[in-house]
């Protein structure tokens, strides 16, 4: 084969003809009764794709016999381990690829420290998740990593062995059967950027062995780094200035985009991609169905650009894609780009991945909560909303990290807002320190030479929860109740899966004791991350606490989506109702309609009756927030922060 083309289908087939008979021969007795023409054929669907791909981001230079054989021979032997169970479901999602677009599917992220103490306390709180109807669980990392500084499980120091203060790798497949069990999905996260300094990779790379320091990238001297940096933004500028960790030990500097102890990855070595599919395929064999995939903007490094987003990025999400195809069909892929709204959309699609957060929705609901106007969220979000066929948002409202205001400023400009003075106004807001704030956050990153900063603290304390409750103002309670459940009825109402941070149905404030936690202090998100308090979740059974109207009210909106049509992912319709402070889109599916409107504004807002008409409403419609019929001749009146979906 001439490997300085790149290769044809022709070429690809023929090479796995080459391959397939050595692979039958190493597993003569495990493939009978393994499914094994079931894996043939997957194969022969997805490797000429997965070849293309590799080709096209490692070159002729690549050792394809040998690097493609190694991969294909990993997804080989995760197949014959592949329980008969997770195959039935590989074949189920097979059949039904885009479950995840039900109107059914309602998801929740927690940490199992903080929410069940550990894992078998996880399997304890199955009745509490299925009160609220979750049928997709985000367990934050839970693997082993190092002591002390682990950057809340973001840095992995085996992707096979759980953090033993949370549990085991057997506790965790049990779990991932039972939740399957109970209707719940299992997503963990595939942190596949880097590992911790302490991954064995790593240290066997600080103990000198030339392989593994080709796992890593390491530099004698700042020659390199200087010329990289030259380009890079640096992401936690806190935790240390530029992209790179001098380690004295080693003599070298080591790239490190987040924090000093957590190493990127080299993926120009093909063995690297090699060895993490196989930690990837591990993960989907323990029952994990969906894969958060972390980072993803840094995974592939180029001089003179800013290392984010690049091509060979993609490909290589790509390729991971096409080896869950073959070897554990039933994995779908979650993004998380917090990047600029244009390119996170790059990353969705059924090749790439399935799912995608939505931090632009997310930006823009603190953004209209903050100022009272629905405008710059009505002329962003539909710029960019639809997904390519088969894809889903993730819609959430606070997940562990910060919030970033991460606008196209050319929207803002357009609708007549200065980007720099406004952002400068959410930090201000959401700080407390404007006028007419009620939030209690705190500013994370906050980076004096271009003024950026970020947002910490929970939806409670940002939503004015915390101060009206510390200052015990009645009205101001009852807005902040009303703001959460706003805010919530947007994310379980717009297309895509709505994501509840546990502890929000509950109004859960900021945590202020992280601060005496040697291993937390210093990282202004834990202040978002409290401790899950069961004795207030108690409170949920008394409808008059602040718990109960929350639980209530939430539990209220996730029976709404499951129960109509409309909810299941169609296109989201936007529509201006001729008031800037409501905002308000159709959800249309299966002959059922439903005008979603949401009034931003600590005031009563008004939508004229016939604006209701042009959008083909009648005047007697059912509001199936409040339950109740309402008869609009003149005008429809929409409570401050009322949320109403019409039907
Ligand atoms: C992610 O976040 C995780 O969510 C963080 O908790 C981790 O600390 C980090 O990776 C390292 O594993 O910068 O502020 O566009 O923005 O991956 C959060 C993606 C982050 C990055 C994102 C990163």
């Amino acid at each position: 084969m001439d490997t300085t083309l790149p290769p044809t289908i022709h070429e690809s087939r023929l090479s796995l003809q080459r391959v397939l008979p050595r692979l039958r021969k190493s597993f003569p007795t495990e493939i009978e009764g393994a499914e094994w023409a079931v894996f043939e054929e997957r194969l022969e669907q997805h490797f000429p794709v997965l070849f293309d791909l590799l080709w096209h981001v490692y070159g002729p230079s690549y050792d394809f016999f040998y690097h493609v054989e190694q991969i294909l021979r990993t997804c080989a032997e995760s197949w014959l381990e592949r329980d008969t169970d997770l195959k039935s479901l590989d074949a189920i999602r097979e059949g039904h690829p885009h479950w995840y677009q039900s109107n059914r599917v309602v998801g929740a992220m927690a940490y199992v420290d903080l929410f069940a103490g550990d894992l078998e306390g996880v399997r304890d709180k199955i009745g509490y998740l299925k009160e609220l109807g979750i049928t997709y669980l985000h367990l934050m990392p839970l693997f082993r990593s190092p002591d002390g500084d682990d950057d809340g499980g973001y840095a992995i120091s085996s992707y096979r062995e759980v953090d033993p203060e949370l549990g085991t790798m057997d506790e965790l497949r049990e779990l991932s059967a039972e939740l399957r069990q109970q209707g719940i999905s299992l997503v963990l996260d595939f942190v596949f950027n880097h590992t911790s300094d302490e991954h064995e990779w790593a240290m066997k790379a600080r103990a000198g062995d030339e392989e593994y320091e080709k796992f890593y990238w390491m530099y004698p001297d700042r020659t390199e780094p200087d010329a990289f940096e030259r380009t890079l933004r640096p992401i936690f500028p806190d935790a240390h200035p530029g992209s790179f960790t001098y380690r004295t030990a080693l003599g070298k500097w080591v790239w490190t985009t987040f924090n000093n102890f957590q190493w990127d990855l080299n993926y120009r070595n093909p063995d690297v991609f090699n060895a993490m599919a196989g930690e990837m395929l591990y993960l989907a064999n323990a029952g994990v169905e969906m894969l958060r995939m972390d980072a993803v903007p840094f995974l592939w490094k180029e001089m003179g650009t800013n290392c984010e987003n690049l091509e060979q990025a993609h490909m290589l999400i790509r390729a991971f894609n096409c080896v869950a195809r073959i070897a554990a069909p039933a994995l779908v892929f979650k993004s998380e780009a917090i990047v600029a709204p244009d390119e996170i959309k790059k990353y969705v699609s059924e090749d790439e991945c399935h799912l995608s957060y939505n931090p632009p929705l997310m930006v823009q609901l603190w953004n209209s909560i903050a100022s009272r106007n629905a405008s710059l969220m009505l002329h962003s979000l539909p710029k960019r909303f639809e997904l390519p066929h088969g894809c889903s948002w993730v819609n959430y409202l606070r997940c562990h990290d910060d919030i970033g205001w991460g606008f196209e400023d050319r929207d803002l400009w357009e609708i007549g807002i200065q980007p720099h003075d406004h952002r400068w106004f959410l930090n201000r807001f959401f700080t407390g320190e404007h006028d007419a704030s009620f939030s209690r956050g705190r500013l994370f990153q906050h980076n004096p030479v271009t003024g950026d900063a970020r947002i910490c603290g929970t939806t409670a304390s940002l939503c004015g929860l915390e101060k009206a409750l510390y200052e015990g103002d009645e009205h101001q309670i009852e807005y902040a109740v009303r703001r959460i459940l706003l805010l919530y009825g947007i994310i379980f109402t717009m297309g895509g899966i709505p994501l509840i941070y546990l502890g929000d149905e509950i109004g859960l404030a900021n945590d202020y004791d992280f601060e005496n936690d040697p291993e937390k202090a210093g990282d202004d998100r834990w202040l978002h991350r409290p401790p899950f308090d069961w004795d207030r979740a108690e409170r949920r059974k008394e409808p008059e606490t602040v718990e109960g109207k929350l639980f209530h009210g939430m539990l209220k909106l996730s029976q709404i989506r499951k129960n109509n049509q409309a909810f299941h992912e169609t296109l989201t319709e936007f529509v201006d109702v001729g008031n800037h402070h409501v905002f308000g889109y159709f959800r249309v599916h299966d002959g059922q309609s439903i005008l979603c409107l949401a009034n931003f504004n600590d005031h009563p807002e008004e939508v004229s009756a016939t604006r209701l008409r042009q959008l083909g409403l009648r005047k007697t419609f059912t509001d199936l927030v409040a339950g109740q019929s309402i008869v609009a001749t003149e005008k429809l009146v929409l409570e401050p922060l009322q949320f109403m979906a019409i039907l």
